[in-house]
């Protein structure tokens, strides 16, 4: 339990390091900004910006995808 504590606290570190992905945003944390995080936060994202934003299609934004919808305008620039 102590090596997944230590694990957690790690990609913790490297969130806080990756300024685009808001806390407001990834709610529980994981890196990721699901559909259900992103409205969330923004209610006026559809299902269909939410996949225009997910470039990869796995479902979630990550931090990169988010920085590349901010900056084409697609959602409005989050506080870090
Ligand atoms: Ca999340
Ligand atoms: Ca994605």
């Amino acid at each position: 339990m102590t090596k997944t504590y230590l694990g957690l606290a790690a990609a913790t570190v490297a969130l806080m390091a990756t300024p685009a992905l808001a806390a407001t945003l990834d709610a529980d944390g994981d890196g990721l900004v699901t559909f259900e995080e992103m409205t969330a936060a923004m209610p006026e994202i559809s299902e269909e910006t939410f996949m225009l934003i997910d470039a990869n299609a796995d479902g979630a934004v990550d931090a990169e995808e988010l920085a590349t919808a901010e900056q084409a305008g697609t959602i409005p620039p989050q506080d870090s």
